[in-house]
């Protein structure tokens, strides 16, 4: 039985960045309760109330994979070592956004699945076979009937949004060729649980996986993880290999070496999420003290990367801009709009970044790196940017 741990109160969809219409007034926001819940049968970790799908994967999907460097160069190098590894003669993404890892496969021997029709249009227009539609076993057996079975199955940061899990295992497991293997990859539950990084949980991440909730979940649709691989994309991601149950591979080492270690971490105990739930207050105590102490002195605070994850930390901190001037972002189509729920304007880092900025957040503390590299003289002037993760605080160095 699944029991809550987590309450963050009410949030709008985190994709929904506003615009404001001619008499200058928002349209009226959705918001629903943002809970996250254990469920120790399966050690999934989800959020109590999933939202309906079809409010949050539109035809204005903000989101585009290729916006960072980081990721593109991840995507690339990603690709080529499943290809090297695996051999498929045939493949498939399913969550393809614009396209940014299928580019790297041959275009006839890769299609793509995408439900938001304006991201799926990108890679119909690049000439890959495109199936603007969710996955589901319809889906499934549709592009069976039309290309036959898969060799290999990617899945970057969709399979954790998609509320029918075993729906999602049953499709794959019908259109996985017999040795095929199906990679998925999402941010890795132990390190959400060690950074603090609650705001991994909004609306679009229904779970965030781990090896023992994986293991538990596609064994009941006649598949078997075997392989794990750690990568530290979105702040620390994990690819779980999976396979036919009957297929002749071995479980790797490092596999059983991931499962010592999440039940060393008592990911198998509801009171380890407890305990979670207490540093996250904490988080947001600490972060709006600092933000309130900075106010008092006048400073000039922005954040940096409309995320989605920054949708949670203001809606849940109560952040608007009482705090913050405007948020920053390089997405086109997020700039001239304002974050949901705490209605922050959005605009270019041309714009906005500038050494006038006392302080920024980083919305996008994922990409702190490339960030801060590309960044340097705003330190150097005597910027510094805050984050609060794995605690609440502020970063002169880069
Ligand atoms: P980013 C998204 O989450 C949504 P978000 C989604 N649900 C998901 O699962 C994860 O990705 C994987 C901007 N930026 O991708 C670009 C700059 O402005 O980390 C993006 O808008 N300047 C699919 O939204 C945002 O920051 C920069 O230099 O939480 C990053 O968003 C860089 C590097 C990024 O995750």
């Amino acid at each position: 039985m699944k029991k809550k741990f987590l309450n963050l109160g009410m949030h709008p969809i985190a994709n929904s960045f506003l615009k404001k219409d001619k008499k200058n007034n928002f349209k009226k926001e959705f918001f629903y309760n943002l809970a996250v819940g254990f469920d120790d049968k399966n050690f999934l970790v989800s959020l109590m109330k999933p939202v309906n799908p079809k409010k949050q994967y539109t035809d204005t999907y903000a989101h585009r994979a290729s916006e960072s460097k980081t990721m593109r160069i991840a995507f690339h190098s990603v690709a080529k070592k499943l290809q090297k590894r695996f051999k498929p003669n045939q493949s498939m993404e399913i969550g393809s956004n614009d396209g940014v890892f299928i580019r790297n496969f041959n275009k006839k021997k890769i299609i793509a699945v995408e439900p938001c029709k304006n991201l799926a249009l990108i890679t119909k227009n690049n000439n890959f076979k495109t199936y603007p539609d969710f996955w589901n076993v319809n889906l499934s057996k549709k592009i069976l009937k039309e290309n036959g079975e898969m060799d290999l199955i990617f899945s970057a940061n969709t399979i954790s949004h998609i509320p029918n899990l075993k729906e999602t295992f049953d499709a794959i497991s019908m259109i996985l060729s017999k040795q095929g293997t199906m990679v998925i990859e999402d941010p890795y539950l132990p390190i959400v649980i060690k950074s603090n990084s609650y705001d991994q949980f909004y609306d679009e991440h229904v779970y965030v996986f781990s090896a023992l909730s994986i293991k538990s979940i596609v064994s009941k649709s006649h598949l078997r993880l075997f392989d794990m691989e750690l990568s530290d994309t979105h702040g620390g991601s994990m690819k779980y290999f999976i396979c036919k149950k009957n297929d002749k591979r071995k479980n790797t080492k490092r596999l059983s070496k991931y499962l010592t270690i999440e039940m060393n971490l008592g990911l198998n105990k509801f009171n380890t999420y407890k305990k979670f739930a207490q540093r996250v207050q904490k988080s947001k105590k600490d972060l709006l003290n600092l933000l309130k102490n900075l106010k008092k002195k006048n400073k000039k605070i922005i954040s940096y990367g409309a995320t989605y994850k920054s949708t949670t930390v203001f809606n849940y901190c109560k952040i608007g801009t009482k705090y913050l001037d405007y948020v920053v972002d390089t997405t086109s189509n997020k700039q001239g709009k304002f974050t949901p729920g705490q209605h922050i304007p959005i605009i270019s880092p041309e714009k906005g970044f500038n050494n006038n900025v006392d302080y920024a957040f980083l919305g996008a503390w994922n990409f702190k790196k490339e960030i801060i590299q590309k960044e340097k003289d705003f330190i150097k002037n005597g910027g510094k940017f805050i984050t609060h993760v794995p605690n609440v605080k502020i970063i002169t160095k880069y």
